[in-house]
């Protein structure tokens, strides 16, 4: 039912789990400097400085991966570990030492690589000189990226530019929740959204015309995406406001790379209205593209796709004079009562979403290869190593995923479950576990046990593999 060549996989992310924030020379980070600041933006003022460890304790992580039987590992580079000051003047020989081993450890052990080159982790170095916000990001990322390409791409196939541009610049620039922790309402993230895609784009025509050819690996760019329907079908305002809630998140960066090279009409079309109303007279606030930035529409390789959950979703209305993204997009969500709430407010379970959501990305983006590089269920509170509630959740979604496939014929090449390893939860720190395996924050070793979603996610693995035979690897 699975393509023999399905790819099972886990995946992590560098700040989240690495710590060393410090060591061989790594340079900061936005999150060491959001996390080092205090001024409570952080669960318990908690920090990434150590994590998981996994720069010291890389050995550890090789074995859950091999203990889970993965195909894939996704994993993410730290900008900074590899070029302190962002820029490829400057390397740090012992950052590309660590990922050369990971990979080679990786592969050595039949375990393919899936490499984010960024998740969330700006070298603090490139902030001072303006950041996301700055049109001149585009180039210093290309650069990190051909760096990159140049240096793992003999063994690195699968890329992923840019991780969740749409969190990167709403909870980054406009809600302050995430580092750089700015809050600059209804202009910011829609100008770093704009370089991030202007960024992203560079890196993969890069890919493309210098490194393809030789490396024939693929390049996409993950984009978040709850699955979106109206609280009442027959009511035309909700299926409005369902529209504006897709185009706002799916649509801000698929529309762009999969459908026209620009962002949906529905969602200029709703910024432009609120601009108006409100007297702002800075022009569109959401940015346009000029004929210098590189094309935008045809770079991606593939569709990656993170999904968590699901929402209902109807208009708003009654806003204040503040201009904002919420204003802009007008709708309110609500969550179905039969859907389960896990740990964290936002994830309720609702399997049946990633089946629509998937059959919808064929229909719209005209049926590209699909990996699900994100899909995972959260711990809050005391740890239970039986965690049934998250046994659920990967058996269900797993189940809906094989229909997508089976019956719907969606082209989904891969599913990376979230998270390997308990770690980092950005802003809720340790206190929201997504791991396959527990790590133990309180002792030095980091000890990582396996949960009994670990245990049943390889069982399913190993099903799968049994079924579809061993993969040829010639
Ligand atoms: C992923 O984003 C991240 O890629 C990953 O690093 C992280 O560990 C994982 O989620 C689990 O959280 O703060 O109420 O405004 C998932 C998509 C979208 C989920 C934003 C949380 C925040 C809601 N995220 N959402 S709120």
């Amino acid at each position: 039912m699975f393509p023999c060549d399905f790819a099972w996989g886990a995946g992590t992310a560098a700040y989240q789990i690495e710590g060393g924030w410090d060591a061989d020379s790594k340079g900061p980070s936005i999150w060491d400097t959001f996390c080092h600041g205090g001024g409570g933006r952080v669960f318990a003022e908690q920090t990434g400085d150590v994590a998981c460890n996994s720069y010291e304790l890389w050995e550890k992580d090789l074995q859950c991966i091999r203990q889970l039987g993965l195909t894939h590992y996704r994993l993410s580079f730290s900008w900074a570990r590899l070029l302190p000051g962002g820029n490829t003047q400057d390397v740090n020989p012992k950052g590309v030492q660590y990922y050369n081993k990971v990979i080679d450890d990786l592969v050595a052990c039949n375990v393919l690589p899936m490499v984010t080159l960024y998740h969330f982790d700006l070298p603090q170095a490139l902030q001072d000189q303006g950041g996301w916000q700055s049109p001149a990001i585009a180039n210093l990322f290309n650069s990190y990226a051909q760096f990159c390409f140049q240096t793992f791409g003999d063994r690195v196939k699968l890329w992923i530019t840019i991780n969740e541009p749409y969190v990167c610049a709403k909870l980054g620039y406009e809600l302050g929740i995430h580092a750089p922790g700015l809050d600059e309402p209804g202009v910011a993230a829609y100008l770093v959204g704009h370089n991030m895609l202007r960024a992203h784009a560079m890196a993969w025509h890069s890919y493309n015309s210098i490194y393809r050819s030789k490396q024939r690996g693929a390049v996409s760019l993950a984009i978040n995406s709850d699955w979106a329907e109206p609280c009442d079908p027959a009511n035309p305002e909700d299926v409005a406001a369902t529209e504006r809630y897709l185009a706002f998140t799916l649509g801000w960066f698929a529309w762009p790379v999969f459908v026209s090279g620009d962002y949906p009409q529905t969602m200029r079309a709703a910024i432009d209205v609120q601009s108006k109303r409100l007297g702002f007279s800075g022009g569109s606030r959401l940015p346009s593209f000029s004929k210098d930035d590189p094309t935008i529409l045809g770079t991606a390789d593939f569709f990656a796709l993170n999904h968590y959950t699901s929402r209902k979703v109807k208009p708003r209305g009654a806003f204040g004079q503040m201009l904002c993204m919420k204003r802009d997009q007008d709708t309110e969500d609500v969550l179905d009562p039969s859907w389960p709430v896990c740990g964290v407010s936002w994830l309720a379970v609702a399997p049946h979403g990633l089946r629509k959501l998937l059959k919808y990305i064929k229909e719209t983006f005209n049926n590209p290869p699909v990996y699900i590089t994100e899909s995972g269920f959260s711990q809050v509170g005391p740890v239970q190593i039986e965690d049934v509630e998250r046994c659920t959740f990967y058996q269900s979604t797993i189940l809906e995923l094989a229909k997508a496939v089976g019956e719907d014929g969606v082209n989904v090449r891969g599913y990376f479950a979230w998270s390997l390893l308990d770690n980092f939860e950005w802003a809720d720190g340790y206190s929201v576990r997504f791991g396959l395996f527990h790590v133990d924050f309180s002792e030095a070793e980091r000890t990582r046990t396996i949960y009994r979603s670990g245990r049943e996610y390889a069982q399913i693995i190993a099903k799968h593999k049994s079924r579809t035979g061993p993969v040829d690897s010639s």
